[in-house]
């Protein structure tokens, strides 16, 4: 048939053109910021991100693969089946073996997303024992960050002006105050909102979540490498929610240390009083912190 040998080559390419849009995606690897000319995800810095991009990548060569098959299929009846080609059509109505055929192999395909899929799912959601605590508060436009670990201290994280930049830190990203992580630990992030709905997504973390007034959501994370990480809102929240981005630095253990002793002094006018050593021993909270906490969950 004359269609043979243009169909043969086009299936001979798939993989070639498949491995072309993989290494397309992953060539931007390990920037926590997006870069010029990006094409796909920023580079993983987690291991949620890094099954989320697996899992994009699976998704992308099923896509191809199906498309291509579809649009061979749609270039054959057309060239081969057309009324000059085939003047005389057969009257065949039913096929059993093309009917079980095109029913079983999509029902297997979306097994294969499916199981993927649902693992990544249960991933995301099913946040391992906390090594440190975090708590991110949404306000019209910036974030504010209690580290209830470590005395409670909190402080705002708002927008770098570009005269305030230092080098290196891209404007619209970075903020004055950042979060500081240690690397290799799990953070649970506990997200609220002070007024309307606001978003905290981390595209190199795999995290988007809402962060509700009255409401404390749970995301969490653990960084593989140190370095800093950009985010922003994305939930769309007043006026200035283009303005109030997230910056993630992920440390070794040592200055993460370091930094909590700095801050506690920095913001320890933010500082609830502490609960007396006895009190603290018995697990039992300060009053105020009570207070505190349930004043924010308004
Ligand atoms: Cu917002």
């Amino acid at each position: 048939m004359m269609l043979e040998r243009p169909i043969n080559m086009l299936f001979k390419a798939l993989p070639v053109i498949a491995m072309a849009a993989l290494t397309s995606v992953g060539a931007h690897a390990a920037e926590g910021k997006p870069t010029d000319w990006q094409l796909g995800f920023q580079g993983a810095a987690t291991d949620i991100a890094q099954q989320i991009h697996d899992f994009h990548d699976l998704l992308l060569v099923i896509i191809t693969l199906v498309t291509l098959f579809v649009l061979a299929l749609l270039v054959w009846v057309m060239i081969r089946y057309n009324a000059k080609a085939n003047p005389t059509p057969s009257k065949t109505s039913h096929n059993t073996t093309v009917e079980i055929v095109w029913t079983v192999v999509p029902v297997l395909i979306l097994l294969v997303i499916a199981v993927p899929s649902f693992r990544l799912l249960y991933a995301q959601y099913d946040a391992p024992k906390a090594d440190i605590t975090i708590k991110a508060t949404g306000y019209q436009w910036y974030w504010n960050y209690e580290y209830p670990d470590h005395g409670s201290f909190s402080f705002d994280s708002i927008m770098l002006e570009k005269e305030e930049l230092q080098a290196g830190q891209p404007y619209l990203l970075a903020v004055d105050n950042e979060v500081v992580v240690p690397v290799n630990k799990v953070v649970h992030l506990l997200l609220t909102s002070n007024d309307v709905i606001h978003n905290w997504a981390m595209p190199s973390f795999g995290i988007k979540m809402d962060a509700l007034k009255g409401r404390n959501s749970l995301v969490w994370f653990k960084v593989n490498e140190p370095g800093t990480y950009y985010g922003q809102c994305s939930e769309l929240c007043g006026a200035r929610h283009a303005f109030m981005p997230i910056t993630v630095r992920a440390v070794p253990e040592e200055e993460f240390q370091a930094w909590i002793e700095n801050s506690q002094e920095a913001f320890a006018s933010s500082m609830p009083e502490q609960p007396k050593l006895a009190d603290a021993a018995k697990g039992e909270q300060a009053p105020e912190r009570q207070a505190i906490v349930s004043a924010d969950l308004k």
